[in-house]
């Protein structure tokens, strides 16, 4: 073989790109925390989606690969003991190469899956108030309505003052209600414990690809790897004086690709230096006995470049 190969590996654990954010209403709506770049790269900050539905799509510069017997996705909120917000994982493979989220969607089952108080195919809207300093009413798909109260310590519209709509509608899953009141003798003392596993801003929240189910049947799917990920606020409650619960997330990381490696060079004759090098993109990173191998046209390379035996 004559060919020199060269491969850049451009392979970020972090997320590289958000592709969609729908912020649902809430008390830090118009506030810095509502700008979706923040979810990017290793020095991400916190992003915000507001209450029941609101939502964010984002995607890495890879597939993120679903390792047997480990688990794939880490998305970091700001949950802490007792203030867990959860909010509900999809994931999505880009089936017809369009580099867009427009693809079938899975949904990661948690551990409220199989509560009796969890609604499937929950739909809310939320209705434009007359007066951006007014409460936000809602309506469900199941009779019941409610507000988003404002309250004293956050000013500004609720409301997301550049968006041209005058209603926003969402559909997914309802969990159940995770907060009550712990001591109502003095000031209400808010709990939000947070579920086992398997949703964002719920201090658990590394997940395992092999938990999506199919969203209208809930029966379990085979992903070897997505594309797209999406998070989205899933509870509709509101707590007396802390307000809408509302899931916030502070970045992703694939769990499999080691962090630091961005640049590796495969060389399949070292000795032709001076051939044209080919620049190739590696279509994934697998692991595969332990070893964290690329993949490049079908064939495999270790983190060093080095092209491994057909037999590996
Ligand atoms: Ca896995
Ligand atoms: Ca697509
Ligand atoms: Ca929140
Ligand atoms: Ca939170």
């Amino acid at each position: 073989m004559n060919s020199v190969l060269v491969v850049l590996l451009a392979v970020s654990p972090y997320i590289s790109r958000v592709l969609e954010y729908q912020p649902a209403p809430g008390q830090f709506c118009n506030t810095t925390i509502c700008t979706p770049e923040n979810l990017i790269g290793a020095e991400s900050s916190m992003l915000y989606l507001g209450a029941y539905g609101g939502y964010v799509t984002f995607g890495f510069d890879h597939k993120v690969m679903n390792v047997a017997d480990r688990k794939d996705l880490l998305i970091r909120g700001n949950a802490f003991a007792n203030n867990c917000e959860p909010g509900i994982i999809q994931v999505s493979r880009d089936d017809n190469g369009n580099g867009l989220p427009d693809d079938t969607w899975y949904e990661i089952a948690g551990a409220a899956e199989d509560s009796a108080e969890t609604i499937f195919g929950y739909e809310i809207t939320y209705f434009k108030p007359d007066s951006l300093n007014q409460n936000i009413l809602w309506r469900d798909n199941r009779g019941d309505s409610g507000y988003i109260y404002r309250n004293t310590y956050h000013t500004q519209a609720y409301w997301q003052e550049d968006m041209d709509r005058e209603t926003l509608t969402f559909r997914g899953t309802r969990l159940p209600d995770n907060a009550y009141v712990a001591d109502t003798s003095n000031a209400q003392l808010w709990l939000l414990p947070g579920y086992a596993f398997g949703y964002a801003d719920n201090r658990t929240d590394s997940i395992d690809l092999d938990w999506a189910v199919d969203i209208e049947t809930r029966l379990p799917v085979r992903l070897d790897g997505v594309d797209f990920v999406r998070v989205y606020t899933g509870v509709n409650q509101t707590c007396g004086w802390i307000g809408e619960t509302s899931t916030e997330i502070l970045g992703a990381e694939d769990l499999n690709v080691p962090t630091g490696v961005e640049t590796v060079q495969v060389s399949a004759n070292p000795q032709s230096p001076d051939v044209e090098p080919q620049i190739h993109q590696p279509t994934a990173v697998r692991i595969i006995s332990g070893h964290v191998l690329m993949e490049v046209e079908g064939h495999l390379y270790d983190l060093l470049g080095h092209p491994l035996p057909t037999d590996f």
